[in-house]
């Protein structure tokens, strides 16, 4: 079958045979990519990050059926970087949503790290191209959001929002650096369990010292029962006109454009490296005379760089 085609005619199979191919590096993928690339950019992405448990499937499962109502197309990709396979915790998400999964308006794909992470980045990159051009007009990235590699991949999105639970207490100093910038909408879930208005003020006094030009509005939610979804609708709506009136959506898509190109540079300088059996073994002595101190790293980068043929 010709997948792009099928893909443009909405053809589900179509959709994920494309993804595992990316995701497992088959011939070819670099080319199907290509041609994606130019019919894409019209998905509005929606990241969903925090800790485990918080309740980002279940929010998302919550969020979706809301917007199916309104007839829109949706995909949902679960990535979980710490399994080695799509299953594990993933696992419990498609029981989850299982209803879902028989909507035809959505798409549903778990993603795990077949290999390093800035590839689980990557692969998720091109699923939501690929998602995108198969017609859904809202795509959902969950991810948990405690590590570099998961903020990688909440960058594909165009407003995140950051699921908490009450109770942080300590956690919150921890989880403060990293998630502050991130969260354009802060959801507290679990807002049935003692502590929500606290955590909810612990939040608001955090934002204040939060340097981002639109200050994120913090939601109470109950995910389990139906609690708190539209306003959080309402909320990511809200997020979507901002960027668009203020030209940020455009800007945002650049810079994300910029270092996608970066890092697929990046990935090429690394092949030429690691698949040159010439140049990996001069990085092999290289680092042995650096170990011995008779180079410094600089110099052998440099020597490095230098037989390597772009
Ligand atoms: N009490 C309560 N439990 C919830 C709520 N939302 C989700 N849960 C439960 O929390 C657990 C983890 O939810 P899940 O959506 O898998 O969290 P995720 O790991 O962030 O995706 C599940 O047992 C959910 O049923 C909520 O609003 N209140
Ligand atoms: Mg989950």
């Amino acid at each position: 079958m010709d997948l792009l085609q099928e893909l443009k005619k909405h053809n589900k199979r179509a959709a994920a045979k494309l993804i595992t191919m990316v995701e497992n590096r088959n011939p070819g993928y670099q080319e199907a990519l290509k041609d994606i690339h130019k019919l894409s950019g019209n998905a509005y992405v929606v990241g969903i990050t925090g800790p485990p448990g918080a309740g980002k499937s279940t929010l998302t499962d919550k969020l979706v059926k809301e917007l199916r109502k309104k007839g829109k197309q949706i995909a949902i990709i679960a990535v979980d970087p710490t399994s080695p396979f799509t299953g594990g915790s993933i696992l419990g998400d498609r029981i989850r949503m299982n209803d879902l999964s028989l909507d035809a308006g959505v798409f549903i794909r778990s993603m795990g790290t077949r290999g390093h992470l800035g590839g689980l980045s990557e692969s998720t990159k091109a699923a939501i191209k690929i998602l995108d051009v198969y017609g859904a007009e809202y795509i959902f990235v969950e991810t948990v959001g405690v590590g570099q590699s998961e903020v990688e991949i909440v960058k594909n999105a165009d407003t995140t929002v950051m699921v908490l639970v009450p109770g942080l207490g300590d956690d919150i100093q921890a989880i403060k650096a990293g998630i502050m910038e991130i969260g354009d909408v802060f959801v507290i879930n679990k807002a049935d369990r003692e502590g929500a208005n606290r955590t909810k003020a612990e939040i608001e006094m955090m934002l204040d010292f939060s340097n981002k030009e639109k200050r994120p509005s913090v939601q109470m939610a109950v995910a389990v029962d139906n609690k708190g979804i539209i306003e959080i609708i309402d909320e990511i709506e809200k997020h979507k006109e901002y960027l668009i009136d203020t030209n940020k959506f455009h800007h945002n898509r650049i810079e994300s454009t910029k270092e996608e190109i970066v890092e697929i540079i990046k990935g090429y300088i690394l092949d030429k490296i690691f698949n040159n059996q010439h140049i990996n073994e001069e990085l092999n002595q290289l680092t042995k005379d650096v170990v011995e101190r008779n180079v410094d790293p600089y110099t052998a980068g440099d020597l490095l760089l230098k037989n390597i043929k772009l």
